[in-house]
Parts: structure tokens; C-alpha cells; sequence
């Protein structure tokens, strides 16, 4: 007969020690698999005589609960114990210090920036955005701003031009952002108050010219609005934008084929070493050109020069970006380089505002 006592302290002892799932299968099938040890006595009942049956049965069944109670006890144990390790393993830690959202990793341009900037100065006085396609036609792009026919700036040399098309006219991309000027007169009747920021391209590569930039452009019409007005705009713009009290301008005689008079306009300014400084010194900085728009601009426009008058300015806004955060080289504006734009650029969520500041 076999020691049924033996093999259970064997087979629970074994159970006992099995220290993960795979080994406590291991014991389960050895004991209780189709083979196993305690499946091998269960066969040994065949052949016994009835009264040994009545005897070994009983105790041999008993076998089979106990350590099948075991083997399911054991593997409760083991599977509360793998997730206690797991969840020990994977706590947070609540004092950590919070990690910026992937909103707060990302950075604005200086470009974006400023035109967000500029855009929320001239919102205040009443100004309007208005947009227009990068690529133009020589119409609106030179004739009806007063262009003569073989004027330098529609060389070849200058201005980007597209093959003709099936017309045999050739488009190309706006050399400034006039052409959107253009339009507005064309689709909206005065008072007209609009900036234009936007790309302007020109075919001018070195140190201080890239082929693509940004230029912002304003026109106000109406029926009396005078050079006054512009130079208010004007000294109201450069104080809020340079975050200066006081800004002294200079307005010098230029000329440009749409406006009548032309002027360009200086802004005082300090120099120091690498430092422009605004609102102080003696020195002065040309920042823009400006001027009445001519009446021949304002007859191609469909607009009448005897009822209506109006002025418009225009400037570089890489300039300006680069004047006010002090960025000495304009290239790294176009190289998308991720350590020029963490340096240099804003964070996502501070967007300028006249009452909450520009760029604080
Ligand atoms: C219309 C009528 C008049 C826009 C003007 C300037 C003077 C000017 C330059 C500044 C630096 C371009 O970025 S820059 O190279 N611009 O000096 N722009 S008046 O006058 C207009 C525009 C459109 C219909």
C-alpha cells in the first residue's frame, strides 16, 4: 500500500515552495495530471477488493482535495503577491514637481509674435487685418500702384516671376504687401482703416536681405484724413510697440511711385555697443516709409481724388522683431532651428495684449 501520509507532506511541501505560477503548475501536474502521482493511486482503486476500496478510497479522494485545495490557495497567494509587486513598482510619486504640458513646450516665432503684437496695438486704434494672396499679378503688384512701365523694381533682377500663362501674362510673388491695398479699395467703400502684415518677396540675398520677408503695411481713406493723423498713428505705434513713454520721430521727404508726398521716418534712438535703445539719444533710425496715397493710385482703385484722400505706411517686420528683442543676425529667422526658437521665442500662452502687455 502506498504512504498516502508521505506523499502529502511531500506534494504540500512542494506546494509550499513553488514560487511562481509556472512552478506551482509544475506540482499541480505531477500530483493530479494525467500521470500524476496522485492520479496513478486513483487507478490503483480498480483493482483492489471491496473492502480495501472502501478503505483507500476515502483516504486516497481526501488526498486529491486537500492538496488540490492547496494548489488553489497557493496560486491565490502567489497572484495577490505578483500584484502587490506591480503595484509597488508603479507608484507615483504625488511630490514630484509637475512637468510642463506639451501646449507649454512649444514656442511662438518672434515673427508671429510681433505681428500678434502690432496687430493688437493697431486693433486698439480701430484698424482692421486684411490678407491677400502671396502670389499676384503685375497689375496689382506695380501698374495700379503707379508703377511706370520699366521701373528697376519690376526688373527681373528684383521681383520673382512665374512662367506667363495661357493669357501670356506672368504672375509673381508680391514684392510688397500693397497689392492687398489694392484690393481692399477695390472691394470696400471708405472710411477704410486696414494693416496688412504679411510675406514679400524679393530676389535679395546677404547679411541683411532674404529672399522671403515680412513687411506690415496700413492705409487709412476717408475724407479728410491728413498727415496729422499719420503721424499720431505713427508716434502712437512706436511707443506702444517699443513699451517706451516717449518716442521723438523725424519725418524726412523720399519718394515712392503711390504716395504724394513721400516721406521716410527716423526714430530717435541710443546706441549702445550692441544695444539700440528707443526714446533717448541723439541718434536716429530709419524705421519706415510712409505717405498721402497718390491720386492716381486712388483712380486706379476706383476711388475718386476729389471726394476721398487717404495715407498708408509701410515696414519690415523682421526689422522691427529684431530691433525690439535685440536678435543681431536675421538668417536664424528661416533656419527653423529649435535652439534659436526656445532662445528666442514666446511661450504659447502669453498673447499679447494692450492691458495685459506685449511681451511680458
Ligand atoms: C497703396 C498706397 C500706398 C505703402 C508704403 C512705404 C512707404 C515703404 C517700405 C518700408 C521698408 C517697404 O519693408 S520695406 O522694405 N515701405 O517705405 N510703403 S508708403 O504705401 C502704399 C501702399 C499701397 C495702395
Amino acid at each position: 500500500m502506498p504512504d498516502i501520509t508521505q506523499l502529502e507532506t511531500e506534494l504540500t511541501a512542494a506546494v509550499a515552495k513553488a514560487g511562481d505560477e509556472a512552478a506551482l503548475e509544475a506540482v499541480r501536474v505531477a500530483a493530479l495530471g494525467k500521470n500524476g502521482s496522485i492520479s496513478a493511486l486513483l487507478k490503483t482503486l480498480g483493482a483492489m477488493t471491496p473492502d480495501e476500496r472502501k478503505q483507500q478510497g476515502p483516504a486516497i479522494n481526501g488526498l486529491k482535495d486537500r492538496i488540490s485545495a492547496a494548489i488553489a490557495a497557493r496560486r491565490d497567494e502567489l497572484a495577490a503577491a505578483a500584484l502587490n509587486a506591480r503595484l509597488s513598482s508603479e507608484t507615483v510619486d504625488v511630490t514630484l514637481p509637475a512637468r510642463d504640458a506639451p501646449a507649454e513646450l512649444g514656442r511662438i516665432h518672434p515673427i508671429s509674435q510681433v505681428i500678434d503684437e502690432l496687430t493688437a496695438i493697431f486693433a486698439d486704434m480701430g484698424f482692421a487685418v486684411a490678407e491677400g494672396p502671396d502670389i499676384e499679378t503685375d497689375d496689382y503688384n506695380f501698374t495700379k500702384l503707379n508703377f511706370p512701365e520699366g521701373h528697376p523694381a519690376r526688373d527681373m533682377h528684383d521681383t520673382f516671376y512665374f512662367p506667363p500663362g495661357p493669357d501670356g501674362k506672368r504672375k509673381l510673388l508680391r514684392t510688397h504687401t500693397s497689392p492687398v491695398q489694392v484690393r481692399t479699395m477695390l472691394s470696400q467703400k471708405p472710411p477704410i482703416r486696414v494693416i496688412i502684415p504679411g510675406r514679400t518677396y524679393r530676389s535679395d540675398s546677404d547679411q541683411t536681405h532674404t529672399p522671403m520677408f515680412h513687411q506690415v503695411e496700413g492705409l487709412v481713406i476717408d475724407k479728410s484724413s491728413h498727415l496729422g493723423h499719420l503721424k499720431w498713428i505713427l508716434e502712437e505705434f512706436c511707443k506702444a510697440f517699443f513699451e517706451v513713454n516717449h518716442v521723438k520721430m523725424r519725418f524726412r521727404p523720399s519718394f515712392f511711385p503711390f504716395t504724394e508726398p513721400s516721406l521716410e521716418v527716423d526714430i530717435q534712438c541710443k546706441r549702445d555697443k550692441n544695444e539700440v535703445r528707443f526714446g533717448e539719444g541723439d541718434d536716429w533710425m530709419e524705421i519706415l516709409g510712409c505717405g498721402m496715397v497718390h491720386p492716381n493710385v486712388l483712380r486706379n482703385c476706383g476711388l475718386d481724388p476729389d471726394t476721398v484722400q487717404g495715407f498708408a505706411w509701410g515696414m519690415g517686420i523682421d526689422r522691427i522683431a529684431m530691433l525690439k528683442y535685440g536678435m543681431p543676425d536675421l538668417r536664424p529667422f528661416f533656419e527653423a532651428d529649435v535652439r534659436w526658437l526656445n532662445h528666442y521665442g514666446f511661450r504659447p500662452l502669453d498673447f499679447p495684449t494692450l492691458a495685459g502687455g506685449l511681451s511680458a
